[in-house]
């Protein structure tokens, strides 16, 4: 189709640092033991995630479409027609609710979704395009630094980077500093910034959202494993390892942790690494940082990205920003 053109960014050809495997290597090599949460996004695990938002206990997915669904109107009325950006945008289910918007109020439609997942991607850009006759899509699959560093080439068109979801949440407080410098990169001046994000809450409603009585988080920590294993030839059976997850109030984050059964080793071949883990010993999967919004909006500000307004649900549960560089 003429209304789609997908970009594959840095595919593993290139010896970039990002698809080498080093941040895997890195991770592993430290102590305690790491992996970018990056890793839980194969096709597979994009689609454990899918049936995440769905959970009861997963309220993030729910609450924020509710702001959607209430203030999408005000917010495509006050950045006026733009392209949308998304990034990591998944089965772009919530955007439909921005898209809508900005059909009603007659702009032209201009989306670029971006996502590491390129199966995702794929399947979700053809499903827009039978729904909006005028939708022009032109994704890029790759990271969001990758992704980032494209959108900053060149002209840069007035914009709506959108990120959904409390995806910031799983940057620690360093790569998100990293992060918005880059974001500010890809706008203009005028252009805008859209941001969900989770906000504090009781250490009970937390640790329920991530630890679903379906096993489902689980799965999906779990599959981060078999992920690593096909794509650096390795040998982690899942089998001896367990899902753990749980807010650490101190550092008000949930961290996700996958926990070793026994003492073992564990090859990655193509990494060249062996591992060697205890019993009980755990490689940290993902941290997921919860937000107050002051806190933010400086953080924003502090960038030269201003908040122009910010929206929440009856439970304050969270946080929708519409920022402008
Ligand atoms: C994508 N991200 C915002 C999710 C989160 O809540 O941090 C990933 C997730 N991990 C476990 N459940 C969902």
């Amino acid at each position: 189709s003429t209304r789609l053109k997908i970009d594959y960014l840095g595919n593993s050809s290139d010896s970039s640092e990002e698809d080498s495997g080093a941040d895997v290597v890195q991770g592993l090599s430290r102590s305690p033991k790491t992996v970018p949460p990056k890793y839980f996004y194969d096709d597979r695990g994009s689609q454990l995630f899918e049936q995440i938002c769905d959970l009861p206990e997963y309220y993030l997915t729910r609450t924020e479409t509710e702001i959607l669904q209430q203030y999408a109107g005000a917010i495509a009325q006050h950045t006026g027609a733009c392209e949308l950006v998304e990034l990591g945008s998944g089965s772009s289910t919530k955007t439909r609710l921005l898209l809508e918007a900005y059909q009603a109020q007659d702009h032209p439609l201009c989306y670029r979704p971006i996502d590491v997942s390129a199966g995702i991607l794929e399947s979700s850009a053809q499903s827009l395009l039978q729904t909006y006759d005028h939708l022009k899509i032109h994704a890029l699959v790759g990271t969001y630094e990758q992704a980032l560093q494209t959108l900053s080439d060149g002209y840069l068109p007035q914009r709506m980077i959108c990120f959904l979801g409390s995806s910031l949440g799983n940057l620690s407080q360093d790569e998100c500093d990293r992060f918005f410098n880059q974001v500010r990169l890809a706008l203009r001046s005028g252009g805008y910034f859209l941001l969900g994000v989770d906000l504090h809450k009781s250490t009970a409603q937390l640790e329920a959202a991530y630890n679903d009585s379906q096993g489902v988080t689980a799965a999906f920590n779990l599959n981060m494993l078999q992920h690593l294993n096909q794509r650096f030839d390795g040998n982690f059976d899942v089998a001896q390892f367990e899902h753990f997850a749980f807010y650490n109030t101190e550092l008000q984050q949930i961290e996700m942790h996958l926990r070793s059964l026994k003492s073992q080793t564990i090859d990655l071949k193509a990494l060249n690494l062996t591992i060697n883990m205890a019993a009980g010993e755990t490689i940290r999967s993902e941290i997921s940082r919860k937000f107050d919004v002051a806190t933010l909006r400086s953080q924003l500000e502090s960038k030269g990205i201003d908040s122009v307004q910010v929206w929440m649900d009856t439970h304050q549960w969270f946080g929708l920003l519409l920022g402008e560089y």
